[in-house]
């Protein structure tokens, strides 16, 4: 209950920073959907007149729901702000995302973005990355990507569905590999690496727009902002 109520506190401050006219990228995960839901009362109440791209078919699903107005990056290449999730923040905001299976096309919408606001409860933030990463894979070139990733020093899985037997397959019709390489001691050149393999199509370190971003971070009875 205090992890919902912190994650709420999050949103509703990220979705309280949104000013009129803006184009929004809707991120995916439980925790930007308490954002969502206050845009979508900011809209209904307020009359804010945004457009939302969402990065996955659930965020899209969502906004709907809320009320907000779907847009796309072919209409708007470049966006104001983004609201987005994370798994993990270091102290140099360098994150962990792909629970949710998203991470290819929130990046696009991250680097679109202006300004990029990551809403989390606190046990999101940590010292040194050590979460598995996810590695967007084409199934074409899964096998030569999964021996890669482990000369690279990780121990890849096949992300397998819950209720979908075999592999998870992502809003853009590829696998997903969660790849454990321990605590990450340069993120940096890590997602750079793994960028250089032909097939691994994206990856869930963001590690290059620490300048942009701002982590909200909900805590019981408030937040805490944190910017470089
Ligand atoms: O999949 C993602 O990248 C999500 O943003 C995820 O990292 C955070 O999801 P949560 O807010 O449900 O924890």
């Amino acid at each position: 209950a205090e992890q919902a109520a912190s994650k709420q506190n999050a949103g509703y401050l990220a979705a309280g920073m949104v000013e009129d006219g803006m184009v929004v990228g809707l991120g995916t995960g439980s925790t930007v959907f308490f954002a969502m839901e206050r845009l979508g009362e900011r809209i209904a109440t307020d009359g804010l007149s945004i457009a939302g791209v969402p990065t996955s078919y659930q965020a899209a699903i969502r906004a709907r729901q809320y009320g907000i107005p779907l847009t796309s990056l072919d209409e708007h290449p470049e966006l104001d702000i983004a609201i987005d999730g994370a798994d993990q923040v270091d102290p140099a905001l360098r994150l962990i995302k792909g629970r949710g299976a998203a991470l290819l096309r929130e990046k696009c919408v991250c680097d679109a973005a202006k300004k990029v606001l990551i809403v989390v409860d606190p046990t999101k933030m940590v010292d040194t990355l050590d979460a598995p990463v996810p590695v967007e894979v084409l199934p074409f070139a899964s096998a030569g990507v999964f021996r890669r990733l482990t000369l690279l020093g990780a121990v890849p899985v096949v992300r397998e569905g819950v209720k979908k037997d075999g592999p998870v397959v992502t809003d853009n019709g590829n696998f997903i590999l969660d790849c454990d390489f321990k605590a990450i001691a340069d993120p940096g050149r890590l997602e750079a690496e793994i960028a250089s393999i032909p097939g691994a199509l994206e990856c869930g370190l963001f590690c290059t727009y620490g300048e942009k971003i701002t982590v909200i971070v909900g805590e019981g009875k408030g937040c805490r902002v944190v910017s470089l």
